[in-house]
């Protein structure tokens, strides 16, 4: 089991992420890009089929083809986003060992994989996933206020696209590390995530996040740094720590995808996209290996949901 180094682990309690500059092989994650190539490709039929874009754009490369095809028609970026995309090489990038080896170290041996992974094809000029100060699982509007006076971004940040996405919940009080993982290179330009280090020591306690009054001064002094990464690089990212994700002013698409892990034995957090047990000395049995029984509870959850009478 590799896992983290000591240095890594306390790198990871002290800044609240560590930059994998190469977790994979770049030639590991091809299958992740192929995969996502076939779903522009059928998605670009069907529309074509439909009459609801001209052309099917097939000179363009990955880093390009989906761009164009949202100019033809924007309905469909939100057909490829988030946890929709999945297939034989996603679910076992959400399986791999390297990132479960990883969680595991921080959430201990039951390592759930969450549903909510994110496929964020994050287009030049469009602003659906272009994000301002967060944490992914606090509730402090005075942090995300503070973070924009200080470092920009903010409502008159002419960098900023009109309409940034507001992420702020209430925490659950148990570890959800999360990986960043860019599928082509990322920089400034093309909107890297930039991390402030050490936020995530001065979250608020759980009971005191709602109070937006509480604790943005103890940001005070620390600096963000922007996190370019080639492929097969990752970002582990504590889920208190403050990032944001400028927008893409480059001319091609920044596809990156997100996933988070949390222990196996704490209730999920999304009954609409559940995950699956990756890991688990207590129930082996239960540990989802194949995509079929992946899809077999996804299935389940979307009927329950469409239960009459249910409401989540
Ligand atoms: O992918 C991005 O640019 C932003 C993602 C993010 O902020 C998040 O996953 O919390």
């Amino acid at each position: 089991m590799a896992g983290l180094t000591a240095a890594q682990k306390q790198q990871y309690e002290e800044q609240g992420f560590v930059v994998f500059e190469r977790l994979f092989e770049p030639e590991e994650l091809q299958p992740v890009i192929a995969e996502l190539d076939e779903s522009v490709d059928r998605l670009a039929r069907k529309y074509h089929a439909e009459g609801r874009i001209t052309s099917l754009c097939e000179g363009a490369g990955f880093a390009t083809r989906f761009l164009e095809l949202c100019r033809q028609n924007e309905a469909m970026y939100n057909e490829l986003t988030g946890s929709q995309q999945i297939g034989p090489a996603t679910f076992d990038l959400l399986k791999h060992p390297k990132l479960v080896d990883i969680a595991e170290d921080i959430v201990g041996p039951e390592v759930h994989c969450q549903g909510r992974y994110r496929f964020r094809p994050k287009l030049p000029g469009k602003s659906a996933a272009d994000f301002r100060w967060h944490e992914d699982t606090l509730y402090q509007a005075k942090r995300a206020f503070y973070m924009e006076q200080q470092h920009g971004l903010g409502a008159d940040d002419p960098r900023r696209s009109g309409n940034v996405i507001s992420r702020m919940y209430l925490a659950a009080t148990m570890p959800e590390p999360g990986f960043w993982i860019p599928l082509v290179d990322v920089g400034p330009e093309n909107g890297c995530l930039q991390l402030l280090p050490g936020s995530h020591r001065h979250a608020p306690p759980w009971e005191e996040q709602a109070d937006p009054s509480k604790s943005a001064t103890q940001l005070e002094g620390l600096v963000p740094v922007p996190v370019p990464l080639s492929v097969g690089g990752a970002i582990l990212i504590h889920q208190q720590c403050t990032h944001a994700s400028p927008p893409n002013l480059s001319d091609h698409i920044r596809w990156s995808v997100d996933i988070r892990y949390q222990d196996g034995r704490r209730p999920v957090k999304s009954a609409r996209e559940p995950g699956f047990l990756a890991r688990s000395r207590q129930r082996p049995g239960e540990v989802v290996t194949t995509l079929d029984g992946y899809l077999r509870i996804r299935e389940a959850a979307a009927a329950y949901v469409r239960t009459p009478g249910i409401r989540l």
